[in-house]
């Protein structure tokens, strides 16, 4: 199965961020992120055997996190896929102390790739018309994050589904 680590927006955040996918939508074009499927990739591992899945799952039951903010106040886009994203520098370090030490965690157990570098980003189009991002409003949102998910994402004509297999300790 195909699976990955997030950070999951609260509630509130995430009707935000859906109507910041709305106004990009608008602009942009591209497949609109549902608001369920809305989130941080911390890591991505690709296809993991059940077996393995099991015992990933059972390690993130067991693991704590430090807490932080992330302050999103930044529109981007990766040009390639057409992703449009929001992201922001304040807290960005504390994300990447988050994600290299989950990645040092995954290659002792070995899973996954880590990979060269890390952007911390939540994506909100795929597919999108990049070149249209210009002159956004301006975004000014704080994420508190203290816990993290282990997903399952299943692909299908509709674009990706996930499902949260196990959450770490709050
Ligand atoms: P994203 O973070 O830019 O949206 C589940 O597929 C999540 O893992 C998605 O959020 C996706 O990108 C990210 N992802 C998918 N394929 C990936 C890959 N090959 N390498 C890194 N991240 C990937």
């Amino acid at each position: 199965m195909r699976l990955f680590l997030a950070l999951i927006p609260p509630p509130g955040l995430r009707k935000r961020l859906g109507a910041l996918a709305d106004i990009a939508h608008a602009r942009c074009g591209g497949r609109r992120m549902p608001d369920a499927s809305l989130h941080l990739t911390l890591a991505f591992l690709g296809e993991v055997e059940e077996a393995r899945a099991a015992e990933l799952a059972a390690w993130v039951r067991g693991l704590a996190i430090a807490p932080g903010v992330w302050r999103l106040d930044r529109w981007g886009s990766f040009r390639r896929p057409g992703i449009v994203w929001v992201g922001g520098d304040e807290g960005e370090a504390a994300l990447g102390r988050l994600q290299g030490g989950l990645w040092s965690s995954l290659e002792s157990l070995g899973l996954g790739e880590r990979p060269a570098r890390f952007m911390p980003h939540v994506t909100l189009l795929r597919r999108a018309a990049v070149d249209d991002l210009e002159n956004m409003p301006a975004i000014d949102l704080s994420w508190s994050y203290n816990q993290l998910e282990l997903i399952q994402s299943t692909l299908d004509e509709r674009g990706a589904r996930y499902r949260r297999l196990a959450v770490s300790q709050g």
